[in-house]
């Protein structure tokens, strides 16, 4: 069995800040906002917190453009409202996770603004500036963001990298002046007391030398430059520099935000003797929706995909290393429009998708919003959306002569703006999340889907995740059974089991809106069984050898 941590027995939960609760009435979430829902939170069960970034930013991507890494962003609070929001989590005996976003910093950062003054500044090697070619990008790269990777600087007549948007220049993690900054940094909220970072596409920051152009696809101008800075060379050496400098000094829990990772690479950053990470949020799963040519090519997710996904990260970190589990975050739509049903079984499918995400081995992250059942949201007009990634696109796509319909179309599936829509508290005007005007519309149902109804309501959405949580900490086998696949070929049924000692688990779970049969396979020998939880009445003396599982029907047994 893998060894016991407190990480591994945790349950997270994503607070995106600037969607989650507003106190003074500007319409953007701030610090007081969450210390105010810290009693909420706890009674969901959570143990960690994991903060989306509230350092200093112009907000260009919502605070993953960092411009002081030492002080909070105004439109958040201050120092003190931080200071204050950990001793509540801290008195409440739940951990803080902050936001570690390296691979690139600000322009707005003074290192930044240093850097692009003169190619003698001593600042100039903390990015990759390069020589453009023949009056052209130094290489073909695409940004993450829509177009050239590089930015042309006429102050010193050279480009800079920029793998996300134009006002987020990498970082050179190959200059150790920039590792040691970095380090420092993180040695500053350490000590201020927090319990450990998410690190923002920390797979990035090692770029193989020479930045080699990546290969063109017909008439695409720019080509995806990832073989070339996704894991690259030295990204274990920067990891265990990190860890012996600052992470083996504390008692923290990490987690790497890693684009393009596979099983074989995640048990190298998070072996249990690799003195690197804890875990790793990989994207195998979140891209099974995707056509080649990423996520706007809309692509329908099939459940042999989901099974064939999640059996081989089950076993391919079962023995070392360890996963995080997520079907939604700030940048993907809402689980529950995804991979379940928003319209007639909203209530059943976002409960069996909780069962099936929370029975798994690995630690459980909550999105906020996720536990009382937000869906995707539709906006009528590109107006109404706000997010970098989405815009970016939309322009380039009608550029090219797109059709704005179907540019929309995967804009109201894909687009990142789904999960940044104001947390949805009550059915008062705005959802109870701001007096002033939210910075980003409220999702029109908040009247029907929000925290104050299903808190009152014990067969709600939230409290289903409740006792989800609850079960996580009554019962060992759920954070350290080994999982096995049961039906692999069964096309609308996922059922599979976790075996701790002489105890099982059985999870099964109805993936459709269609009645499925399940039949026990034969390996399933029990002589006692206690149903555990499940999102429909259960008859619990029926024989579970044979089951018409009503859409999107999920029961968890306890056999013995
Ligand atoms: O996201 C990394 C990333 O790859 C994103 O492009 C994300 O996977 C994609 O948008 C999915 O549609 C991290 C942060 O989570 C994201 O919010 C930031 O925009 C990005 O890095 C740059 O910091
Ligand atoms: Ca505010």
């Amino acid at each position: 069995m893998a060894n016991k941590t407190w990480w591994k027995e945790s349950v997270v939960y994503q607070i995106y800040p600037r969607s989650f609760n507003d106190t003074n009435g500007d319409g953007i979430g701030d610090l007081k906002g969450i210390t105010e829902k810290l009693d909420y939170l706890k009674d969901l069960g959570i143990d960690v917190i994991w903060l989306s970034p509230v350092y200093q930013s112009p907000n260009d991507d919502n605070g993953y453009d960092i411009s002081d890494y030492r002080k909070i962003m105004t439109e958040f609070g201050t120092m003190e409202d931080w200071d204050e929001l950990l001793e509540q989590m801290h008195t409440r005996e739940m951990k803080l996770m902050m936001d570690l976003v390296v691979n690139h910093s600000s322009d707005e950062h003074e290192w930044f603004q240093q850097s692009r003054q003169s190619k003698d500044n001593p600042y100039r090697d903390y990015y990759i500036w390069r020589a453009g070619k023949e009056g052209k990008e130094p290489n073909n790269w695409e940004s993450i963001f829509s177009g050239s990777a590089w930015k042309y600087d006429e102050q010193t007549n050279e480009y800079f990298l920029h793998l996300f948007s134009k006002k987020q220049p990498d970082l050179n993690w190959e200059n150790p002046k920039v590792r040691q900054e970095v380090y420092d940094l993180m040695k500053f909220w350490l000590d201020k007391g927090i319990d450990g970072f998410r690190m923002d596409v920390i797979n990035l920051i090692s770029k193989v030398p020479g930045l080699p152009d990546g290969k063109t696809h017909e008439g695409k101008k720019y080509a995806s430059g990832a073989d070339f800075y996704m894991n690259g060379p030295r990204i274990h050496e920067f990891l265990q520099e990190m860890n012996k400098e600052v992470l083996s000094k504390y008692d923290v829990m990490t987690v790497g935000e890693m684009p393009g990772v596979d099983t074989e690479q995640a048990q190298l950053y998070t072996g249990e003797d690799r003195q690197e990470l804890n875990m790793v949020f990989q994207f195998e799963h979140m891209d099974l929706d995707s056509g080649p040519s990423g996520k706007w090519e809309l692509k329908p997710l099939t459940l042999q995909d989901l099974k064939f996904t999640f059996t081989k990260w089950q076993k391919g970190l079962e023995n070392d290393g360890w996963n995080s589990l997520y079907l939604n975050n700030h940048d993907q739509p809402r689980m529950v429009s995804r991979f379940g049903d928003d319209g007639e079984y909203w209530l059943e499918s976002a409960k069996m998708l909780a069962t099936f995400l929370h029975m798994l081995q690995g630690t459980p992250y909550i999105y906020q919003g996720e536990e009382i059942g937000m869906t995707n949201v539709h906006f009528d007009s590109i107006d109404d959306y706000q997010d970098i990634e989405t815009l970016n696109m939309y322009r380039e796509k009608l550029e090219e002569g797109n059709d704005p319909k179907d540019i929309m179309r995967s804009i109201y599936v894909k687009g990142r703006d789904n999960a940044r829509t104001p947390m949805q508290w009550d059915d008062s005007e705005n959802a109870g999340f701001t007096a002033g005007t939210p910075w980003l519309k409220v999702n029109p149902n908040y009247n029907e889907i929000n925290a104050d109804r299903q808190v009152n309501d014990v067969n709600s959405i939230f409290h289903y995740y409740k006792r989800l949580i609850q079960l996580r900490k009554e019962n060992e086998i759920v954070v350290y059974g080994t999982y096995d696949l049961l039906l692999p070929d069964h096309p609308t049924i996922y059922a599979y089991t976790r075996t701790l000692g002489a105890e099982k688990l059985l999870v099964i779970l109805n993936f459709s809106k269609e009645a499925s049969n399940f039949e026990l396979p034969s390996e399933c020998h029990y002589q006692s069984k206690e149903l555990f939880i499940s999102n429909y009445e259960v008859d619990e003396a029926e024989s579970i050898n044979r089951i018409e599982l009503k859409p999107y029907e999920a029961r968890v047994y306890k056999l013995k």
